[in-house]
Parts: C-alpha cells; sequence; structure tokens
C-alpha cells in the first residue's frame, strides 16, 4: 500500500461492463443519518456527547436529527429501489440496540432493524449490515473505552444480541468500519469523539477494536448461517513517498505501518509488523497489550474485506515542509492522529480538490486494489464506500447539477473495472453516500450524498450523479458498453 507519488488521473474509454453478479449498493451510517437520538430506549453514543461539547463540531452541529432516516426509512428504500440500487450498506446503531453496551438488547431497537431489513428485502435491496460505525455508547467509553480490553468483550456479546433477529435476513456482515479513524482521529487526533489525544491510548484502542472485530467474528461465525458472509472495512491509505529517496520512503513506510498494517497485519497476516513495533515501542509495552491467543482470535478467516477509498495519502521525510499545513485529510487538530509518525510531512496531489479538500487520485483505488489481490490473492473485496463531497446546491427549478461527483463516481468505477481486468477479485461497489448526511466534525457543510437533503424540511432531491448512477446500474457498467 506505498508507491511512488500519483500521476494525473485517467479518464479511460467507456465500454466497461462489470461482472454480472457485481454488487451495485450505496451506503450510510446509523449516526449519521437516522436522529431519532433520545427515541426507542436509545441513550447517548460517544458521539452525542462530542457533538453536543461546545466546539467540537462545526456551527454546533449534532446528529439529533440527521435526515431523519430512523422516521422516513421507508421512503428512502423506495427510492433506492426507484434507482435500482442493489444493496444498502447500513449500520447498526449500538446504543440504539443495547444502550448501556451490556445486558439484554432493547426489542425497540432491535424491531427498527428488522423493518428496515425487512423493507429492503421486499423491495429486492440486499441489506448489508455494520455493527459498528463509531457511536460506542457513552457508557463504555465512561468505563474507559476501546483502550480498555473489557470493550472488545463488550462488543461481541452485541454482536451475539443481532444475531437471533437479524441472522436469518442479512448475507453479509461487516464488524467494523475504518477502525483506523475509531483509534486514531478518536483517542489520538481527537477530532472524532471520544476526543482524547493519547498516543498509548490510541494504540490500545487499535489493538482492541482487532481484538473486537476477531471475537465478533467467533461469535458470528458460530450463529450465523453457514451462508453468511463476515467482513471488516478498512480505510486503506493508498500511501506514496513525494520522491524516490530513501528518507521519503521511509516516511511512506511509516506511515503505512501506523495507518495500514497496524490492522491488516494482524487481521489478515497473525502479526503486528516488526517495523510497526519498533516504531512505536517507546509509546507502549506492545508484549503486555498482546495477549496470548489475541493474534489466533484476530485472525479468523473472513470472507471479503471491505475497502474504503477516497484520496491518496502523499508523504515525505521530516523537516521537509509540511506542503499542506500539515492536512493530512482528517481536519487539522492540534494533535497528529498519526501516532508515532508525527513529524511526517504530507502533500495534496496536484489537480483538483473535493470540497473536504482532498485530492483526487482515481489510480490510487486501481494500486489499492491490485495490490491487495496481489499480496492476499485469495481474499475477496469489496469497495464498501467511495465517494466525494462536493458543495451542491438546488438550481431555480430545485433541480441538483454535480458534475464534478459524476466525474469523480466515473473515473473511480473505472479504475475498479481496470482493477478487476487486471485480476482483483471486486465484488462489489457502494457509493459513499447514498444521501446527504452529518459529516462528523465537519457537521452538515460538506454533502457526499447522491440525494440531496434538504434538512429543514427533509426533502430529498436526487442528484444528476443519482440518476447518471441508476443508468451504471441498468446498464451493469460505464458507457455504452
Ligand atoms: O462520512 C464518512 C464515513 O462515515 C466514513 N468514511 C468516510 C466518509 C467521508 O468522510
Amino acid at each position: 500500500m506505498t508507491s511512488a507519488s500519483p500521476g494525473n488521473t485517467r479518464t479511460p474509454s467507456l465500454s466497461h461492463r462489470f461482472p454480472r453478479d457485481f454488487l451495485w449498493g450505496a451506503a450510510t451510517a446509523a449516526y449519521q443519518v437516522e436522529g431519532a437520538a433520545a427515541e426507542g430506549g436509545r441513550t447517548p453514543s460517544i458521539w452525542d456527547t462530542f457533538s453536543h461539547t461546545p466546539g467540537k463540531v462545526a456551527a454546533g452541529h449534532t446528529g439529533d436529527t440527521a435526515a431523519d432516516h430512523y422516521h422516513r426509512y421507508r421512503d428512502d428504500v423506495r427510492l433506492m429501489r426507484d434507482l435500482g440500487i442493489g444493496a444498502y450498506r447500513f449500520s447498526i446503531s449500538w446504543p440504539r440496540v443495547q444502550p448501556t453496551g451490556r445486558g439484554p438488547a432493547v426489542q425497540q431497537g432491535l424491531d427498527f432493524y428488522r423493518r428496515l431489513t425487512d423493507t429492503l428485502l421486499d423491495a429486492g435491496i440486499e441489506p448489508v449490515a455494520t455493527l459498528y460505525h463509531w457511536d460506542l455508547p457513552q457508557e463504555l467509553e465512561d468505563a474507559g473505552g476501546w483502550p480498555e480490553r473489557a470493550t472488545a468483550d463488550r462488543f461481541a456479546d452485541y454482536a451475539a444480541l443481532l444475531t437471533d433477529t437479524l441472522g436469518d435476513r442479512i448475507g453479509l456482515w461487516t464488524t467494523l468500519n475504518e477502525p483506523w479513524c475509531s483509534a486514531f482521529l478518536g483517542y489520538g487526533s481527537g477530532v472524532h469523539a471520544p476526543g482524547r489525544t493519547e498516543p498509548a491510548a490510541t494504540l490500545r484502542a487499535a489493538h482492541h477494536l482487532n481484538l473486537a472485530h476477531g471475537k465478533a467474528v467467533g461469535v458470528l461465525r458460530e450463529r450465523l448461517p453457514a451462508t453468511a458472509r463476515i467482513s471488516i472495512t478498512l480505510n486503506l491509505h493508498q500511501v506514496n513517498a513525494r520522491t524516490d529517496s530513501a528518507a521519503d520512503r521511509d516516511a511512506a513506510r511509516r506511515i503505512d505501518a501506523v495507518g495500514n498494517r497496524v490492522f491488516t497485519g494482524p487481521l489478515l497476516d497473525g502479526a503486528y509488523p516488526e517495523d510497526l513495533l519498533a516504531d512505536t515501542g517507546q509509546l507502549l509495552d506492545w508484549e503486555r497489550l498482546v495477549h496470548d491467543g489475541d493474534l489466533t482470535e484476530i485472525s479468523r478467516p473472513i470472507d471479503v474485506l471491505g475497502v474504503n477509498y477516497y484520496a491518496p495519502t502523499i508523504v515525505s521525510r521530516p523537516d521537509s515542509g509540511t506542503g499542506d499545513s500539515g492536512d493530512d485529510g482528517h481536519g487539522s487538530g492540534a494533535h497528529s492522529p498519526w501516532t508515532g509518525a508525527e513529524d511526517i510531512a504530507f502533500h495534496p496531489a496536484a489537480g483538483k480538490r473535493t470540497a473536504m479538500g482532498w485530492s483526487i487520485d482515481p489510480d490510487g483505488l486501481h494500486t489499492l486494489l491490485t495490490g491487495l489481490a496481489r499480496s492476499h490473492p485469495r481474499l475477496p473485496l469489496m469497495v464498501t464506500e467511495n465517494g466525494a463531497a462536493f458543495d451542491d446546491r438546488p438550481d431555480a427549478e430545485g433541480r441538483v447539477h454535480d458534475p464534478d461527483r459524476i466525474a469523480y463516481l466515473h473515473d473511480h468505477l473505472a479504475a475498479v473495472h481496470r482493477a478487476i481486468a487486471d485480476g482483483a477479485d471486486v465484488r462489489g461497489y457502494f457509493l459513499w453516500s447514498l444521501m446527504d448526511n452529518f459529516e462528523w466534525a465537519y457537521g452538515y457543510a460538506k454533502r457526499f450524498g447522491a440525494v440531496y437533503v434538504d434538512y429543514a424540511t427533509q426533502t430529498r432531491t436526487p442528484k444528476s450523479s443519482a440518476h447518471w448512477y441508476a443508468e451504471v446500474i441498468a446498464r451493469g457498467g460505464l458507457g455504452r458498453g
């Protein structure tokens, strides 16, 4: 997952058919869309606490109402059906199902996800459930959160609670979404909930997230039908050294270690990489952290690896200038999320950027997917998130034209197609996001949706990109084919 600096993006010729059984999806996450924060027995998660803390989220936005998906899910499913979307990747809110993170499930919470799932199935849309997309019950954070080993056990118990109600109707399960963000943004830079800035706790959180995944895989395998597929989604960084110098290549290695291999190492290869242990050994005692048997548990086989990709990561050696004011694309807090590699410099790629300020490099997605196919040839892959925020606004007729998003999606889908042609076993693609939603520390200002949400009225308006995506799905690929 490291390579030389990206070149220009390339728009390949327009006739790319995808495999017949390719899954065409759209994704959301509970706290970003559901709202109904205090309904049905739900209690606060770390994101409720964080967003209600002044200064943590832009404009003081919270997920209290979000896109009101909790009440409008039927309309949203109808919208997806009309667009021809084949799979919906949503997340289950832990505090809606098990408010304190311990003990029995709340029936109303389970019922919501059962209704959502049944509505999807009735509409011919495959439900794809993520167990954890960052909304840890606040009570578990009060007990120490992810840096505490016990949180991994709580997660396994929570996973078990879901299987009785949903196990017979959901075929594809994801344990965690982007554990890098949970650990490194939540406990490192503090730009995400719970907002802690503790380097050792960051690495402890990463290990316990890995362990939580492994324990949940064990529980799910035991309790789900044999046909169920189990996955984890990682936001793997496609790390590029700015130059081919030894110092820049070493910077890329260090970011790859703490951005990618801290997860892929134990999950896919059964060990933490030696260089990561050496780079971070002064921060904590890994031998005490990793108990006997942990790595066996963490590396339980999965059926699919979910890959989220948005932008490349370009780095150079320490003291080589920050290029882009040190912003690594995750918000510029006072603390670096790159635990043990805080001195590395980050740079934008040449060319256009999205409203997040993220560089656009579809080739990075191709490199990432083909690299994984080479390193783990028998592991099916799925692009579980890809998309872009732009400053969308309705025109006088109320239509929302988003040509930049169409170009972004087109070029990234073409990159996926190329990766498949080059041997990567990519089974599906989920656009992030179905609709505009709460973009974490950026609040509602950043719009990633293919569907525009007017938050004052909760009216949904499919943007041009939604209609374009519907055509791609109907055609089974890009262009006329
Ligand atoms: O909105 C997020 C999502 O929750 C996780 N992946 C990245 C998206 C865009 O920042």
